[in-house]
């Protein structure tokens, strides 16, 4: 049986690549994003290397996954990986600076986006059974705390608590439940973060020697890959360059 693998933000940075990877090694994908232009042109070319099936649709509407789901063509009742990687951060503000309605675009992409995908999608995981993945894109932001990561860091604490959770859950089906916890990564996101704004984006990895896109591609296909009898229940990557910033004391008379 040919193995099918389910990626949600495959229209840059992680997602992308991580289609890329997969289709090289002759795995069937179906993609998602809602950026249908490019969606279409990277679903046209990686069909020269496999069979491909796109969904341009938003995470966050949950009507539309489902219709999205079950429009699937016959031949997909059966999912050995799933890929969580849709998300995004907005800001990087103190908390009484910033956005309720970037707070409220962050939960429901990062956490209510992950949790239809994925419950919309357990039925075909565990129809596969042993050998199937659900791979979660998780953050060190959701492990350690930094100025600005307030609601971004707690969807993806979510995400790192719902992975383990869900392990229990699906005891005895042989479906595994891995969390990447990757730090800097240079990508999309960081303009996405910053509001496009170039100057801030360059400046965010100036000199930093981040992770880029295909090694975290590489990561994702070396978990899903692993024999049926081995889980990777969470893997944390950071740039060398990269580390924790420490716990930090205010000496100011003011606070
Ligand atoms: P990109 O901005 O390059 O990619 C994000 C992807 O998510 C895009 O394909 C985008 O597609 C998709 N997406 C965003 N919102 C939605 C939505 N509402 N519905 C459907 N798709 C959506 O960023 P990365 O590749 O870096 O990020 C991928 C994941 O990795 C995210 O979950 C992020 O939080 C996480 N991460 C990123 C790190 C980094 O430093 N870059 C580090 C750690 C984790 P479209 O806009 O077309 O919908
Ligand atoms: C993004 C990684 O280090 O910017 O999830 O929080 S970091």
């Amino acid at each position: 049986m040919t193995s099918t693998v389910f990626i949600t933000g495959a229209t840059s940075g992680f997602g992308e690549a991580t289609a890329r990877r997969f289709a090289d090694a002759g795995w069937k994908l179906v993609l998602t994003g809602r950026r249908k232009e490019r969606l279409d042109a990277l679903c046209a070319e990686l069909s020269a290397k496999t069979e491909v099936h796109g969904l341009a649709v938003d995470v966050r509407d949950r009507k539309a996954m489902e219709q999205a789901i079950a429009s699937l063509p016959a031949g997909f009742d059966k999912l050995r990986g799933l890929v969580n990687n849709a998300g995004l951060a907005l800001g990087v503000d103190a908390a009484q600076n910033c956005s309720l309605d970037d707070w409220d675009t962050m939960v429901d992409t990062n956490i209510k986006g992950l949790m239809y995908t994925t419950h919309l999608l357990l039925p075909r995981l565990i129809a596969y059974g042993r050998g199937a993945s659900i791979l979660n894109v998780g953050s060190v932001a959701g492990n350690y705390p930094y100025p600005g990561s307030n609601v971004y860091g707690g969807t993806k604490a979510f995400v790192g608590q719902f992975s383990l959770s869900l392990r229990c859950d699906l005891r005895g089906t042989g479906v595994r439940v891995s969390n990447i916890e990757p730090g800097l990564c240079e990508s999309e996101f960081s303009l996405v973060r910053n509001s496009g704004d170039q100057a801030k984006y360059d400046a965010t990895y100036a000199g930093a020697e981040p992770i880029q896109p295909q090694d975290i591609a590489e990561t994702i296909f070396w978990i899903l890959n692993q024999p049926a009898h081995i889980n990777i229940n969470s893997l944390e990557l950071m740039p060398v360059r990269q580390d924790f910033a420490g716990l930090s004391i205010d000496r100011s008379a003011r606070g």
